[in-house]
């Protein structure tokens, strides 16, 4: 019979593996597979309770309007993670500022983190995959004192653990903490993440690719011409498009398939949508151990300097061809100033 590794056997085991090993990551992590299972039992519900679906009526701060789920979602990881003592603060795509913890065993936390809890809401009312984002960092601030805005705008390149959570026809979490990139299952019948993806690669290669075309007219001459280079009948093209509007679901399956996922800067969105640090990061990190490759067009994601806690970049991110193709277009195109066409 095959063994069953669970989330919680692998954390115990993987724990010689974590930089600064003292059991708070582990247990940080374990927090966060609970706070995981708390929201995907809600998000299976979702469909039965108008009052959890419908919309919360009030707008965040990027200007949307929040689902009660995403609300509920974001309380159970900020009261989950305010219990424990590993983290000194949290911020969260869905609060304007950085929430600092300050009982005083949490001030002395080593680590903050970063989340999208519910992202791809707009996908909740359809019944279609939604997911949360997770990005963990140590501190900068001296251990002892209250957490900083300095402790949260650290480059990409310094996380310690970033993973996500996909509610889809089956919940899975998949994370790294540096080593590699493992996904877990969970089994419903019995409430409990199983290894069901070890050490996870992205191909190299893929024929995905995952865009809103929608925006296509406001893409860069560089953008456009690989979209178009991808739908050419010529060396195993055309790519087929997916594009389900939910980031973690997108960039999971091109995770597993192959594939490129981007939401580039357009004339719509100068800075493109995403997130770097509740998003774009997190899933860089997790890219970068998978053999994948992320950029906003230009530079790594995981080497930009956050300037502001909600700042959007663009992003480029999948199998590490196909992110280096694009690049040959935007370099040729657009970074060379070739007029648009
Ligand atoms: P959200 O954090 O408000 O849910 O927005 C992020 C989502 C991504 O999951 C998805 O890939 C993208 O926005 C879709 O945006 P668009 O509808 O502009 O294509
Ligand atoms: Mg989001």
């Amino acid at each position: 019979m095959k063994k069953v590794v669970t989330l919680g056997q692998f954390i115990v085991k993987k724990q010689e593996d974590f930089p600064y090993a003292k059991g708070e990551l582990s247990s940080l992590l374990s927090a966060l597979r609970l706070a995981s299972k708390i929201v995907s039992r809600e998000v299976n519900k979702a469909g039965l309770m108008d009052d959890i679906r419908g919309s919360s009526g009030v707008t965040n701060i990027q200007g949307e309007t929040q689902m009660k789920l995403d609300d509920f979602a974001n309380l159970e990881f900020i009261s989950s993670m305010m219990a424990r003592e590993e983290i000194c603060g949290m911020a969260s795509e869905e609060n304007d500022d950085i929430i600092i913890f300050d009982r005083p065993e949490c001030q002395d936390g080593k680590y903050v983190l970063l989340i999208d809890p519910l992202d791809g809401s707009s996908n909740i009312n359809v019944n279609v995959s939604i997911g949360t984002i997770f990005s963990i960092y140590r501190r900068i601030s001296p251990v002892g004192t209250p957490a900083t805005l300095e402790d949260f705008m650290q480059r990409g390149r310094e996380q310690v653990a970033a993973g996500y959570v996909v509610y889809g026809s089956s919940t899975m979490l998949v994370f790294t903490t540096g080593n590699g990139v493992n996904g877990f299952t969970l089994d419903p019948s019995i409430g409990t993440f199983c290894l069901s993806h070890p050490d996870m690669k992205m191909p190299e290669d893929g024929s995905i690719y995952s865009v809103n075309e929608g925006n296509y007219r406001y893409f860069s001459e560089g953008v456009k011409r690989y979209i178009k280079y991808c739908q050419e009948e010529a060396e195993g093209r055309p790519y087929s498009a997916r594009y389900i509007g939910s980031l973690v679901a997108d960039f999971h399956r091109n995770l597993i398939k192959g594939g490129i996922y981007f939401y580039p800067a357009s004339g719509l969105s100068p800075r493109g949508k995403l997130r770097l640090l509740y998003e774009n990061n997190p899933l860089a990190f997790i890219a970068q151990q998978a053999g994948g490759r992320a950029t906003d067009g230009r530079m790594d994601i995981l080497d930009i300097r956050p300037s502001e806690l909600h700042e959007r970049t663009p992003l480029f991110i999948g199998s590490k061809n196909m992110v280096d193709k694009v690049h040959e277009f935007i370099d040729l195109y657009d970074l060379k100033g070739e007029k648009n066409k």
